[in-house]
């Protein structure tokens, strides 16, 4: 389906429009995760997964890449699994998006993208994995995520399990705060650091509810406060790797990144694939239990929100 609030460049799956166009509860979900976060077939498998479970808690899955030039709002199997296979795909942060749409190339969209594809799109509510932050280094480097500058300024709620340690979790939330980006620890009042439940960082704030984030996301944006809010989702006790284990990994993946000189949009995937090759795959099992946990809590605030708006 083209176009119907005639947004320019973006297609949107007609199960999507049509959720939209009802006031129905509709979670995006990002494309970097599947092309350059997780391996093949581990990747599509898992998508299709996070979708389904989605649409159990009673919302409509929007996956969202770039295709063609298009940005496409909900994908069908076929183009699911041509994210996940094809080499012709690259990752886009916003900075790449005008000449992916323009040369009609194909893109996997990073939290940063995906949210402003989704905010065009008229989604409010957004479930990945880890969002990106300030690297270690970052001061001196200056290696910080777009996905901080767009949750300044873009107002979608994204559902993470907090940020890798392979980031500086103390530098990137000060600057969530100086951005003026709420960062709520859901259910705890630590700060989740993805594969742990714990990283040693307090949340700044906590909330207990889907219904309550539903309501700080209501008021916040009635008060004119634009811009995103990190939902930070603990993963599930069961598959967290503490991180007196995970620790030294990825103390070894930041080694191999510098000793093979790779830095820039290559240090995130390249961190991560590392990972998964030196937990022999412990890593990636956990990190699906926490993007199906992020999608399940994402659609309960859309519902939530859905319920909410309906009734105002
Ligand atoms: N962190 C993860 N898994 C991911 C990413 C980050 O644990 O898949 C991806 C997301 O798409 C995120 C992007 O938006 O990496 C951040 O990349 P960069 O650090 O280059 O901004
Ligand atoms: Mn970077």
């Amino acid at each position: 389906m083209t176009n119907p609030h005639a947004v320019p460049h973006l297609e949107y799956a007609e199960e999507v429009y049509s959720a939209i166009e009802r006031g129905a509860p509709v979670v995006a979900l990002e494309s970097t995760i599947i092309s350059h976060g997780m391996p093949y077939p581990q990747n599509v498998t898992t998508a299709r997964e996070v979708e389904a479970v989605i649409r159990d808690a009673g919302a409509v899955p929007a996956t969202i890449a770039v295709l063609h030039g298009l940005l496409k709002v909900g994908l069908s199997t076929d183009e699911l699994e041509f994210l996940g296979t094809s080499k012709d795909v690259q990752k886009i942060s916003i900075r790449d998006l005008p000449v992916t749409v323009a040369m009609k190339r194909h893109g996997a969209t990073t939290v940063a993208t995906t949210m402003r594809i989704a905010a065009l799109a008229g989604i409010h509510v957004f479930a990945t994995g880890g969002t990106g932050g300030v690297h270690r280094g970052g001061a001196t480097s200056f290696d910080v995520s777009a996905d901080l500058a767009e949750l300044a300024q873009t107002s979608v709620a994204v559902v993470s399990a907090g940020v890798k340690s392979i980031l500086d979790i103390g530098l990137t939330l000060e600057k969530l705060e100086t951005l003026g980006v709420p960062v709520i620890g859901f259910g705890t009042s630590e700060f989740p650091a993805f594969f742990s439940r714990d990283s040693g960082f307090r949340a700044p704030l906590r909330v207990d509810t889907a219904e309550e984030v539903a309501r700080v996301l209501r008021a916040k944006w009635e008060l004119g406060l634009n811009g995103g809010v990190l939902v930070a989702n603990p993963i599930p006790a069961e598959f967290e790797i503490p991180a007196s284990e995970i620790d030294p990994i990825i103390q070894t993946a930041l080694s191999d990144m510098s000793a093979r000189g790779i830095a820039g949009k290559e240090a995130t995937p390249f961190l991560l694939g590392r990972i998964v090759e030196l937990t022999g795959g412990r890593s990636l099992v956990a990190n699906i239990a926490l993007v199906k946990n992020n999608a399940r809590l994402a659609a309960e605030i859309a519902g939530a929100l859905a319920r909410m708006t309906m009734r105002a």
